[in-house]
């Protein structure tokens, strides 16, 4: 990552054994393709709270970060992402923007759905921990 690049936040939503998969319904590029939920950290915000804030906005729920996923994997535009694994602390997630579907995957399940390529690597390890659960 250079000094220029703006970091985007997902997280890696488990709970009971499962991953939460969100399918993106805008912008009309990466509509119908599946995602971890997350968005852009605004400036002086910690990444970390980025992501609490991101999953309350296009959730509706609490969630609390655990671990980051090693890795970054660039974006479009000088952007890059990070995943952390989470945990749901309150709520039932609803798709409340940018989404229009949600399900929740098991460990032999994650392959299911069109993931976008940037998000591939860090649910390949999700599901990792998953099964190891
Ligand atoms: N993006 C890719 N994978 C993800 C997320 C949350 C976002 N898991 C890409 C899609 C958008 C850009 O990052 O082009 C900004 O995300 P958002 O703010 O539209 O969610
Ligand atoms: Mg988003």
């Amino acid at each position: 990552m250079t000094d220029r690049d703006r970091v985007v936040v997902a997280g890696a939503l488990l709970d009971r054994g499962r991953l939460l998969a969100a399918r993106r319904s805008a912008p009309e590029e990466v509509a119908g393709r599946w995602e971890l939920p997350g968005g852009k950290v605004e400036p002086g915000e910690r990444p970390e709270d980025a992501l609490v804030r991101e999953l309350r906005e296009e959730l509706g729920v609490v969630a609390e970060p655990l671990a980051r996923i090693p890795g970054e994997w660039p974006l479009k535009r000088g952007y890059v992402l990070r995943v952390w694994t989470a945990r749901l602390l309150s709520g039932e997630p609803r798709p409340l923007e940018d989404h229009d579907e949600l399900r929740w995957l098991g460990p032999d399940e994650t392959d299911a759905v069109d993931w976008l390529d940037q998000d591939r690597p860090a649910v390949a390890e999700a599901a990792r921990l998953l099964r190891e659960q």
